[in-house]
């Protein structure tokens, strides 16, 4: 554990290596291996001989103790499984919300630096290099599993005002699961659930921010419509920052949804989106429908008018 010393350790001021050892109960060898390994993990500090130890600058990575200094949530992101790259977050997301018993609890986030293997939806590929927010959390609403897209929608509209308050840049929701930015996608979320018939198990909401991405690290195929906030805004993001952001306004609004106060999310949502109002084509799987975007119902169903006036609800599918 490295996050314990960082309290003691004296930000832009010395602290000496014997307080440190005192605070901690540890020996003045042992707080100088964990500084080491601060440092290696990309904090800067200074030694003295006579002064201590001096905090110069911490790194914007995720790690835990980065994202949960100054959080303020009462249950998401209390526990966070950091990981400098793994295959997927949804996938150890997953395994890990069977584990409710065994302590895994509500709130519980996966995050990674890098993914190996990031996951779209129906087995479509995320490109997840370094600089970007790549996170899962683990979710046991008592809802019924017809709640599934209504919790995708209020990530949607979450991630847009996490944006708002760290960039000034107002994105908009194509539906039901893209965030854009000059109609060029810059985050994507993927919810996964296990279900019985009338109540959910759990669910995982995997969200990918494209942060601190340059234009040309995308692969060519997807350069066209996609987009990082670093481009739009023209200088690097505190990712620390904007996934604090992300994790307080998730648990306000999630409490809401909880408390089947749907409504006040589903106005937001209309006010950011970017399809209503639109002719579209629906990829549902089995068919294609074509129409124009009306409205989005209480369920969080896309009501499609048809050429020939008929309207149609759809609870999934792919704008195309
Ligand atoms: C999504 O799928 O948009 C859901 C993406 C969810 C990613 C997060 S990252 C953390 C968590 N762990 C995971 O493994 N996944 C989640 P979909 O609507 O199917 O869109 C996928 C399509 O977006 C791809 O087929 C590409 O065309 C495009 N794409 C891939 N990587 C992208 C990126 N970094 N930025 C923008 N578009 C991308």
């Amino acid at each position: 554990m490295t996050g314990d010393i960082l309290e003691y350790l004296g930000e832009k001021e010395y602290v000496s290596g014997e307080v440190l050892a005192q605070k901690l109960g540890i020996s003045r060898v042992a707080v100088w291996k964990k500084i080491q390994r601060l440092k290696n993990m990309g904090y800067e500090i200074i030694a003295d001989q006579n002064l201590g130890y001096c905090l110069i600058s911490r790194p914007d990575l995720l790690l835990p103790q980065e994202i949960q200094r100054g959080l303020f949530t009462n249950y998401i992101g209390k526990e966070i499984y950091y990981f400098p790259e793994l295959k997927s977050t949804n996938i150890i997301a997953k395994g890990k919300a069977l584990h409710r018993a065994e302590g895994i609890d509500e709130g519980t986030l996966i995050i990674a630096e890098r993914q190996s293997a990031g996951k779209g939806r129906l087995g479509r590929e995320w490109f997840s290099p370094v600089g970007g927010i790549w996170l899962s959390v683990i979710l046991y609403p008592q809802l019924s599993p017809s709640y599934i897209s209504r919790i995708t929608l209020m990530t949607a509209v979450v991630v847009v005002k996490a944006i708002k308050m760290c960039t000034q840049i107002e994105p908009q929701i194509k539906w039901p699961n893209d965030i854009l930015i000059n109609e060029k996608k810059v985050c994507g979320i993927l919810t996964e659930m296990s279900a019985e018939l009338d109540m959910i198990n759990w669910v995982v909401v995997g969200i990918g921010i494209n942060v601190n991405i340059d234009h040309q690290k995308f692969p060519e195929d997807i350069q066209e419509n996609t987009i990082s906030l670093k481009e739009v805004s023209g200088k690097e993001i505190l990712r620390v920052k904007l996934a604090q952001s992300f994790l307080r306004v998730f648990e306000k609004y999630y409490d809401k949804l909880k408390r089947k106060e749907f409504s006040s999310i589903l106005k937001e949502w209309k006010l950011y989106s970017h399809t209503l109002g639109k002719k579209i084509k629906v990829d549902m799987g089995e068919r294609i429908i074509t129409g124009e975007a009306v409205d989005i119902n209480e369920e969080g169903e896309l009501i499609l008018k048809k050429e020939d006036d008929e309207l149609v609800e759809i609870i999934s599918g792919t704008i195309v």
